[in-house]
């Protein structure tokens, strides 16, 4: 059956590794946040795409989730002793990537093809998309002013307080070429359980997604768990913005296309509220701790979704 995921960073990775896990590659897709990508010592940097499809490959780093395996810091290493401010850590392999997207940028490929032909070189069978070829950079407006993904997220280690989002040039943008008709010819849509407003928000504020989704099944996973994010700032960014960070906060700002929403077994007391938006609920263990667990949320989300 044709699944398309929408993904962020690290979580969504786990689950689009879960997924392809149990999916003939042909029958996945992933859409892909890109508004955490900024160029940095020239190089254009698109962290989410390269966590999604560095899992995909097998090649990403399993500790931290976001870059390369077996990974060497060379360059690193002779860029801090000529007094360069290494904030964002750059391994050499994952050099490789950003030079090469950056040369073919830089010749006038589109970020679309770019993607396809570096999954083409990584093996990977499932077909990857950047949400939109223009870039969209999320800007977060803060307490101490607006500051990049990045500089709030990496080196500010996203201690600002978070008063809201730009995602600049958005209402110009328009979704990569064929995103559009591959949701509505999908028979179920993921939201992976990724930062709502920082990765997810992006995707569905391009124009016509909502709308794509309103037409199509799609079941959520919550990225939320027990009133914390499982990774990064979600959860800090609810209470900031006057919500409580909970699952049920999730399903509200996806409800308009969400019919069903995975939460985790700590979290059961919420399947009513989430249930009475109209929303099917599963209450499951959504916590990935290692390969085996993506596989199995992935399997019981679409069990789940089939007997729905
Ligand atoms: N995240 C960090 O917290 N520290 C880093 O030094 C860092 C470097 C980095 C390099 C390449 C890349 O693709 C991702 C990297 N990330 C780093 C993660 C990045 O901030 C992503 O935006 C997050 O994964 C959130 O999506």
């Amino acid at each position: 059956m044709k699944v398309v995921a929408l993904a962020g960073g690290v979580g969504g990775a786990k689950m689009v590794d879960g997924l392809a896990m149990i999916l003939p590659p042909e029958d996945l897709s992933v859409v892909v946040n890109t508004g955490d990508d900024f160029v940095h010592y020239g190089l254009k940097i698109c962290p989410d795409l390269d966590t999604i499809c560095y899992t995909l490959a097998g090649i990403a780093n399993p500790k931290t989730g976001w870059g390369r395996d077996e990974e060497t810091w060379f360059v690193a290493e002779e860029l801090e002793k000529l007094g360069s401010e290494m904030w964002f850590k750059l391994g050499d392999r994952d050099l490789a990537t950003h030079l090469e997207r950056t040369r073919r940028l830089n010749r006038g490929d589109s970020l679309s093809k770019i993607t396809r032909a570096f999954c083409r070189k990584w093996d990977i069978k499932q077909d990857v998309f950047p949400m939109c070829d223009e870039p969209i950079p999320t800007k977060v407006l803060t307490e101490e002013g607006e500051l990049s993904f990045q500089e709030y997220f990496v080196h500010r280690q996203f201690k600002p307080v978070v008063k809201g989002f730009r995602f600049v040039g958005i209402d110009q943008a328009r979704p990569s070429e064929g995103i559009i008709e591959m949701i509505e010819n999908s028979e179920l849509v993921i939201i992976c359980p990724s930062n709502p407003w920082v990765s997810i928000g992006p995707i569905i504020s391009l124009a016509g997604i909502r709308e794509s989704l309103r037409k199509v099944p799609v079941v959520g996973v919550s990225p939320i768990v027990g009133g914390k994010a499982v990774k990064g700032p979600a959860a800090k960014m609810f209470k900031e913005l006057g919500f409580s960070p909970s699952s049920v906060s999730v399903a509200k700002l996806y409800k308009d296309f969400l019919n069903g929403f995975a939460i985790d077994i700590v979290d059961k007391e919420d399947e009513t509220s989430i249930k009475n938006m109209g929303i099917e609920t599963l209450v499951t263990q959504t916590v990935m701790r290692n390969r085996e667990d993506r596989r199995i949320l992935a399997k019981e989300v679409i069990d789940y979704f089939v007997r729905l």
